[in-house]
């Protein structure tokens, strides 16, 4: 298995729009056993394959307290949807930044497992609003979309600091 390098936000290739897994292989299987040890290593509750560079609709989900319950979706679908949360959400792509978001409260996905097999899940809670996070990102959209422009900006600014920050200490360091 491998970690994989995941794409902070502002990176454009963020805005892509994952394409559907025609046939369930080895391949796609290795790119989830990939992600799934990117996401537990990070640590993270959920991973879509848009966030490590592969434009393909592969999530992976674990809000287990013990990573003991890992959920795999392949071309996922919400066919129903209701109620409605609220929720603070972080994001690997957008580090240090949590920040609450609406989303429905129960919905309905079907998708396919790792050996292809069709399934239909109903979800409520955290992993509904995981499952939902996750198809964002294989649709091109980042959690920060659903706040408001000034809140959108702030983090943008506050990105590009911390970005700036790291790259003088890895300069610091290279020097010392
Ligand atoms: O980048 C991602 O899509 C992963 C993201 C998933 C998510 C978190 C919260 C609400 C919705 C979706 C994360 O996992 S951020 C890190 C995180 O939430 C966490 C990390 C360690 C332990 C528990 C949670
Ligand atoms: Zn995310």
């Amino acid at each position: 298995m491998a970690i994989l390098n995941v794409l902070t936000y502002p990176d454009p290739r963020l805005r892509r729009c994952a394409e559907a897994v025609k046939v369930v292989d080895d391949d796609t299987r290795k790119l989830i056993d990939d992600m799934a040890e990117t996401m537990y290593t990070a640590p993270g509750i959920g991973l879509a394959a848009i966030q490590v560079d592969v434009r393909k609709r592969v999530i992976v989900i674990d809000v287990s307290e013990d990573q003991s319950a890992l959920n795999v979706f392949i071309n996922p679908v919400i066919t129903a949807s209701s109620g409605e949360q609220e929720r603070e959400e972080g994001c690997l792509s957008v580090p240090g930044i949590y920040a609450t978001v609406k989303r429905a409260e129960s919905i309905v996905v079907n998708a396919l497992d790792r050996s292809g097999s069709e399934f239909i899940l109903e979800a409520n809670g955290v992993l509904a609003v995981c499952i939902q996070h996750e198809i964002d990102h294989l649709n091109g959209k980042v959690f920060v979309d659903h706040l408001s422009r000034i809140k959108r900006d702030r983090i943008r600014k506050k990105l590009s600091k911390q970005e700036r920050r790291g790259s003088e200490t890895l300069a610091g360091s290279a020097v010392a």
